[in-house]
């Protein structure tokens, strides 16, 4: 596999010169400063591809070109805002870029409820509490009829939690859950919103009536649409599944277990339209068998997401080593059957340093160096 990283442009603090002096080939980037929907030019596309090609790297894969919620929900301007889509995409293709990851997941991209969790050697990860979600939907959004959703075991844990709740705590939920892992991404709630719970009500709405069937519906409308594009520049198209693959907040979900790569396979039958294996979105479900997900996938994947999670007892769950017996699995089938893919690793612990440096959640410098050497080596044993 090419060994990538994801690069947050020319303002993340972590340069392309680092990244030269750790093994990385190819960059993972987006033009974050285009708001959602509009044009990629090729002028902004060629900048930022010659600025990472300034520095002996590649850009190897868009992480993300941004659906816009409204092409997910079928909103009176999904064709404008396809055509806009198409338009970025031929700016990539005529630049050479040739990989692009989105995700058809509506409101909110990743979700977790703790960006600090401790582990026991000081390092701390990314951590999702199923009680303390509960908590989010049912108290502070005060979703109609979100209890429903929970079991009772959930419900049970969360009343316990709620004894114990303080303001401060109910802000670093809201904080960990609708900001801090949305803005970064382009997704729909940026830092600076003051009333983000009151955005993220109206955003919800939108989805009101779609179920699964109309989202899958406009995710086949929307593939159909851009396939001619990305089959004239040789674009692959690589969805990222839903994190957690899970139904939440009452949301439509298509990307979840099986069933459902094979139904998005199926409903656009051409090789451009694949999949990012992120077998850490994958595996925080407990319903998944990652390893058997790759052998079965392995050819529509265009992009590799190496991490993994482990689900505990009551639904929670925690990113695990990159080591995990199950992601030396998953790197050996990719590394056989799709030498060249792109991967890169991510949510790897903060560490040495690496909590005071600011950096986006899940997007460690320490961490995912470590990380990257663990895959790294990985890949080497099976080319042995
Ligand atoms: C989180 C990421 C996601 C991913 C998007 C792709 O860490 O894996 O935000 O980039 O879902 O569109």
């Amino acid at each position: 596999m090419e060994k990538t990283w994801r690069w947050f442009g020319p303002n993340d603090p972590i340069t392309l010169e680092m990244l030269r002096q750790i093994g990385v080939e190819g960059i993972v980037t987006s033009l974050h400063h285009v708001p959602n929907g509009e044009v990629w030019t090729d002028e902004e596309v060629l900048k930022m591809k010659d600025f990472i090609e300034s520095h002996g790297l590649r850009w190897s894969v868009v992480e993300s070109l941004p659906v816009s919620e409204s092409i997910k929900y079928a909103g009176a301007d999904r064709d404008a805002l396809i055509e806009n889509y198409k338009k970025s995409l031929e700016a990539l293709g005529k630049a050479g870029v040739r990989t692009v990851c989105y995700n058809f997941m509506p409101v909110l991209d990743w979700a977790r409820t703790d960006l600090d969790y401790p582990n026991p050697d000081g390092t701390t990860n990314l951590y999702f509490n199923r009680a303390e979600f509960a908590y989010f939907d049912c108290r502070i959004l005060g979703r109609p009829g979100a209890e429903a959703d929970y079991d009772a075991d959930t419900l049970a844990r969360m009343e316990e939690l709620a004894k114990t709740m303080t303001r401060e705590g109910e802000r670093r939920l809201v904080d960990n859950i609708i900001v801090k892992t949305q803005g970064f991404v382009n997704g729909n709630i940026s830092e600076d919103d003051t009333t983000p719970v009151d955005t993220f009500r109206d955003l919800l709405k939108l989805y009101d009536g779609i179920d699964r069937d109309t989202l899958r519906a406009n995710m086949k409308y929307f593939l159909e649409a851009i396939m001619p594009v990305c089959r004239q520049y040789d674009i692959n198209m690589c969805v990222h599944p839903d994190d957690p693959p899970l139904q939440i907040l009452g949301l439509p979900r298509v990307v979840t277990c099986d069933e459902d790569i094979e139904w998005f396979l199926n409903a656009v039958p051409d090789s451009h339209n694949g999949l990012t294996f992120c077998a850490g979105s994958l595996s925080a479900g407990a319903h998944n068998d990652v390893v058997e997900l790759a052998r079965k996938y392995a050819d529509r994947t265009h992009f590799v997401h190496a991490r993994i999670c482990n689900v505990l007892p009551g639904g929670d769950f925690k990113e695990s080593t990159h080591l995990d017996p199950r992601l030396v699995e998953v790197v050996r089938t990719f590394e056989t059957r799709r030498p060249g893919v792109p991967m890169r690793v991510d949510h790897a612990p903060l560490m040495l340093g690496d909590e005071k440096m600011g950096y986006n959640a899940g997007y460690s410098f320490h961490g995912r160096m470590l990380a990257l050497g663990m895959v790294s080596g990985i890949m080497a044993a099976v080319n042995a």
